[in-house]
């Protein structure tokens, strides 16, 4: 397995424009789109209401094989009951995208398969979204519709799971997605046991480039309602 570590000085270097390395010589760079900002140990995805922002990997990356993407957040500061929360996203369409906002995120339309961190509950009529809303305001739910357009409706959840801590109480909590071929498995808190495990095959569900690369995301929004979301310390490994 090769480890690519995602540094804080990488992303920043990114949204400049210049490349960078890491100590193994291979090189992931991030581009900070939107809303989002560096910070000191990783990025603000939101700040403020009506925010959408994203770091997406500036080049694609090989996915299809398999990966771990671990890293820490804190949602906090939460106003009118804080919203939306954020969504790793993977995805072969288009650099940098940036589509929806608020119970949306930022995925909205694209073909991808989206891990939604999830902290405010959208009802069915809320937003023309679909005729299915959320199943309450924790949970996280990997949503897809292959190969055409995505979207946060519940009709497109291939999994889902609000059996979790509280993902907007302040606290860092440590998140790792593990896919390999045949399954992804997300973790929360304990490395050892997943929170949930989906059936999912990358290549077979988008049309990932030679290679089985597409681009890797992190996607955040705000609404009516608003609060801080800052992802800590990203790292990747490929197989
Ligand atoms: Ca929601
Ligand atoms: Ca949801």
């Amino acid at each position: 397995m090769t480890k690519l570590v995602v540094l804080v000085g990488a992303m920043l270097l990114a949204s400049a424009g210049a490349a960078t390395a890491d100590q193994t010589g291979s090189s992931v760079m991030f581009k900070l789109v939107g809303s989002a900002e560096s910070i000191e140990d990783g990025i603000r995805l939101t700040s403020d209401f009506g925010q959408l922002g994203a770091a997406w990997s500036t080049n694609r990356v090989s996915v299809g094989d398999g990966f771990d993407l671990t890293f820490r957040f804190r949602i906090y500061d939460l106003r009118f009951g804080g919203a939306d929360g954020f969504a790793v996203v993977i995805q072969n369409e288009e650099r940098q995208i940036l589509s929806g906002g608020g119970g949306t995120f930022g995925y909205l339309g694209v073909p991808s398969v989206a891990i939604e961190f999830d902290t405010w509950m959208n009802l069915a009529s809320d937003g023309g979204f679909g005729p299915l809303g959320d199943p309450d305001d924790n949970h996280i739910s990997v949503h897809t519709n292959g190969q055409a357009g995505n979207g946060p409706d519940e009709s497109f959840s291939i999994g889902a799971t609000s059996s979790i801590p509280n993902l907007s109480d302040g606290n860092v909590h440590l998140a790792r997605i593990s896919y390999r071929p045949g399954e992804l498995t997300i973790f929360l808190d304990d490395l050892s046991s997943p929170v949930l495990a989906v059936a999912l095959d990358l290549g077979s569900t988008l049309v990932l480039a030679p290679g089985g690369k597409g681009w890797v995301g992190m996607v955040g929004a705000t609404g009516g309602a608003a609060q801080t979301q800052d992802i800590l310390e990203p790292e990747v490994d490929f197989d």
